[in-house]
């Protein structure tokens, strides 16, 4: 048996031991409805890590998703959240930021409601620099659906929607978020939720619009190419000499799909879209809109 501890673990122990780190605050009672070996338990496990080590509490979060497998998150997570329609998350997620700028507010969605139906409010949230976080789950395929081709899969997968393989080039949601003007963009791993749990952590933490790109298999309805085991051979770390400041370099990188480098690809400090509204209330009278404030000199 060599160094192998023969020692007992009680279960009532290691409840002890998970209840005392303070994670499970950040739980709900319903239990997550993905299918075994689903990409979505790490993802899930690591936001509520970062919050915990955050020291964000519940009651401060709002978590907001469209429609998919993905989507279903905010039920499973013991904070605020907003279940909307399809594609329509990061509008929402604006609001609620707008309306109440102490709020943390994590908008998180798959690769099909945040990039087909959803793809028209992406440039404008990343210009804006909304100050909120966007996980996106690309599983490379419409996971709730049972399993059509999306705007993230490969070229040749083969589904109920492309029998004949897929022609259509995939998006790179990463350059699209660079070139957006996103000052935070990052990309993690399911498949390796320690470092998962390093970029969620960081993303929440920054200040302006971070968007963090997550590969995570679909296990039920891709057997063949976002798999774990053709992920884990394909992913490498970006290499230590990367300058996050630098923007080319950020987008460089993101072009390289058959082995994508996960960590932090670029990151920028810049007056968020509630900085500008602050100038705008000051400019026009301190509060008072433009017509009010000219009617009383
Ligand atoms: C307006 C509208 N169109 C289409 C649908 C059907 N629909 C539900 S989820 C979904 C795609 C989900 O894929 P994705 O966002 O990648 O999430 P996943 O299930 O893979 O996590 C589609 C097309 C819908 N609910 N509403
Ligand atoms: S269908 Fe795919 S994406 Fe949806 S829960 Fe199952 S494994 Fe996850
Ligand atoms: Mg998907």
């Amino acid at each position: 048996m060599g160094n192998i501890s023969t020692k007992p673990v009680y279960l009532e122990d290691k409840l002890a031991e998970i209840k005392s780190d303070g994670k499970l605050e950040y739980r709900s009672k319903a239990l997550p409805t993905w299918c075994p070996g689903c990409g979505y338990f790490s993802i899930s496990e690591g936001v509520t890590s970062a919050l915990n080590n955050l020291a964000i509490k519940p009651k401060d979060t709002v978590v907001v998703s469209g429609i998919g497998c993905s989507s279903r998150f905010p039920f499973f997570v013991n904070t605020y959240g907003f279940h909307t329609l399809h594609g329509r998350t990061l509008p929402v997620a604006t609001g609620v930021k707008t309306a109440n700028d102490d709020l943390t507010v994590i908008a998180v969605g798959g690769d099909g409601d945040g990039f087909a139906i959803g793809g028209g409010h992406l440039s404008h949230v990343a210009r804006r620099n909304v100050n909120i976080t966007y996980i996106l789950f690309d599983n490379g395929i419409y996971g709730l659906t049972k399993g059509q081709t999306s705007p993230t899969s490969s070229l040749g997968f083969t589904t109920s929607t492309t029998p004949y393989e897929n022609h259509d080039r995939p998006l790179n949601p990463l350059m699209m978020m660079l070139s957006f003007g996103s000052s935070w963009v990052g990309q993690g791993y399911a498949g390796d939720p320690g470092h998962l749990g390093e970029m969620i952590e960081q993303a929440i933490a920054h200040r302006g619009f971070s968007y963090l790109h997550i590969l995570s298999p679909c296990v039920t309805f891709d057997k063949t190419d976002k798999t774990y085991g053709n992920l884990n051979m394909q992913v490498k770390p970006i290499p230590d000499d990367h300058d996050s400041s630098d923007l080319m370099a950020a987008i460089a990188m993101a072009q390289n799909v058959h082995k994508p480098p996960l960590g932090l690809y670029y990151k920028e400090d810049r007056p968020t879209l509630a900085d500008g509204l602050d100038e705008i209330t000051q400019q026009s009278g301190g509060g008072k809109n433009v017509v009010t404030a000219k009617a009383a000199e």
